[in-house]
């Protein structure tokens, strides 16, 4: 028996625990499926398996729940699986939550002490004939990409020292290594960063440890031709506050937006940390080099963006009042003061941003993101709970040189948009000529679209629709791999 899970804004509503595992063979299709793509959409979402040790929880602590969408010849299969860590079958088998609050072990019923506290809820990305469950505080958690069946746990053969792994890790296009990193890296809320390099059979080719000025959130990286990039947000851990039973991260408001820059075989002793002012930065579009200094695209809002990560007076804006714009970070690595200079690229707020993936780390010119229609907006208030991505309603097609937006489409008026991927038409298309593959949330009728969006004109609505006869809930992050990559056996 399961007692009912707590009608609070995090977990009701939209974002109230489905819970199940299945598969839906040949989803329902408005349109047609484009037949030259043959691959699957990957996503996780936080979907918390029991209610709450402590009577609440916050949406980032749920247990991950994959997703699958297969297409080929013209039809969707769908699948979805959690992701069975150590404390999702421990639970299970318990019958009720063991693990307490969002990385404080401290909450935690004492039989599961020292048992891997990950949940893999924020990113799933192939490496190495594997789909990795991803969560910032863990090490990564294997999939089937096939059957979404969990492999498990894994340190890389003993490679992995660091007890952290991030959730956004990045791909060379040319080599296929994987560009990584755990911060909090000896452990929470030290200031240790591991880097490491990948490489497309799981072999680590280079490895760096640095700590970082203070101990805070790095959630993304960036990677160009010759550097690798680590954005530091203002929200600050403190072990005292963490054993005290206290929130895991503050947000301080005095602090600067920080941009750790190491060369991609860099040791420890070339890190450099560059300052700009005080920021909640979102996710990268992508990083480039030009005449010897490195741009960063990457939105960044006036004030913190997590509302259940407050300051030290318990003060965090509404999602929906954040001001921003996507943002070109032009870093010097010569300069001697350290300063790094922001410009507006595109004057919106918009965040999960897709870009193809071949043009990582050079000039580039096609960026695709979720944004805000404000003509379009659901009433938040009426859905009675905060969807995670409640303020996005539209995808935007943004030029990257001139950093217009080309096109934007929005699926309606009660509609909220989850982070889209790109998958290009064929390996020798034009950048970002190809498809923009996303889930749409139809608050209206309780129930999810996926669609499929011919980049040559996004503004045209979807080419295709899979309708969904159920909710799913926001995910953080996905991606996609061809056939070719995922079905290679290992
Ligand atoms: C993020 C999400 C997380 C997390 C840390 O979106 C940062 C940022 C879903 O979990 O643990
Ligand atoms: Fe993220």
């Amino acid at each position: 028996m399961t007692k009912p899970f707590p009608r609070s804004p995090q977990m009701s509503g939209w974002e109230a625990p489905l819970r199940f595992e299945g598969d839906l063979y040949d989803l329902e299709i408005e349109g047609e499926v484009p037949t030259d793509l043959d691959g699957a959409f990957f996503r996780v979402a936080p979907d918390p398996q029991y209610p709450p040790r402590l009577g609440d929880d916050i949406f980032f602590n749920g247990d991950g729940s994959v997703s699958s969408f297969r297409v080929k010849d013209g039809h969707i299969d769908f699948k979805m699986r959690y992701v069975h860590t150590p404390r999702y079958l421990r639970e299970r088998e318990a019958r009720r939550s063991l693990f307490g609050a969002y990385r404080n072990p401290y909450t935690d019923d004492p039989s599961v002490a020292g048992l891997s506290r990950t949940t893999g809820n924020t990113n799933v990305v192939m490496h190495d004939g594997l789909l990795w469950a991803l969560k910032e505080d863990s090490l990564p958690v294997g999939m089937d990409p096939e059957t979404l069946e969990t492999v498990g746990l894994s340190d890389f053969a003993g490679q992995v020292k660091s007890r952290t792994f991030t959730a956004h890790p990045k791909f060379d296009p040319e080599s296929g290594d994987m560009f990584c990193f755990g911060y909090a890296a000896r452990g929470e809320a030290t200031p240790d960063v591991a880097y490491y390099v990948i490489d497309p059979s799981g072999k680590v080719k280079h490895e760096a440890w640095f700590t970082s000025p203070y101990p805070a959130m790095i959630h993304d990286m960036a990677l160009t031709e010759n550097y690798v990039i680590f954005p530091v947000s203002p929200l600050v851990s403190d072990l005292e506050r963490i054993k005290n039973g206290g929130i895991y991260w503050q947000w301080d408001s005095g602090l600067d937006v920080l941009f750790g820059v190491i060369p991609r075989l860099g040791g420890p002793e070339d890190v450099r940390w560059f300052r700009a002012p005080n920021a909640f930065p979102g996710h990268t579009l992508n990083a480039f080099e030009d005449r010897g200094k490195i741009y960063y695209d990457v939105p960044l809002a006036d004030d913190n963006g997590f509302h259940f990560f407050p300051d030290a007076n318990g003060y965090a804006p509404h999602p929906a009042s954040l001001k921003g714009a996507v943002m070109r970070v032009e870093i010097d690595p010569k300069r001697s003061d350290l300063r790094a200079r922001a410009e507006v690229l595109t004057p919106a707020l918009a965040d999960f941003p897709a870009v193809d993936d071949r043009y990582l780390t050079t000039a580039y010119r096609h960026a695709f993101l979720t944004g805000a229609d404000p003509s379009a907006m659901p009433n938040l208030a009426a859905l009675k709970a905060m969807p995670f991505n409640g303020p996005f309603n539209a995808f935007l097609h943004v030029d990257a040189h001139s950093g217009d937006v080309k096109k934007t489409w929005t699926p309606g008026p009660m509609a909220g948009v989850q982070e889209p991927v790109f998958v290009s038409r064929d390996q020798s298309a034009p950048e970002g000529d190809g498809y923009l593959i996303a889930l749409v949330n139809r608050y209206d009728e309780i129930r999810s679209d996926l669609v499929i969006l011919d980049t040559a004109d996004i503004a045209a609505g979807p080419v295709a629709t899979a309708r969904l006869p159920f909710r799913m809930k926001n995910a953080l992050h996905g991606s996609w791999a061809s056939a070719e990559e995922f079905t290679r056996s290992r």
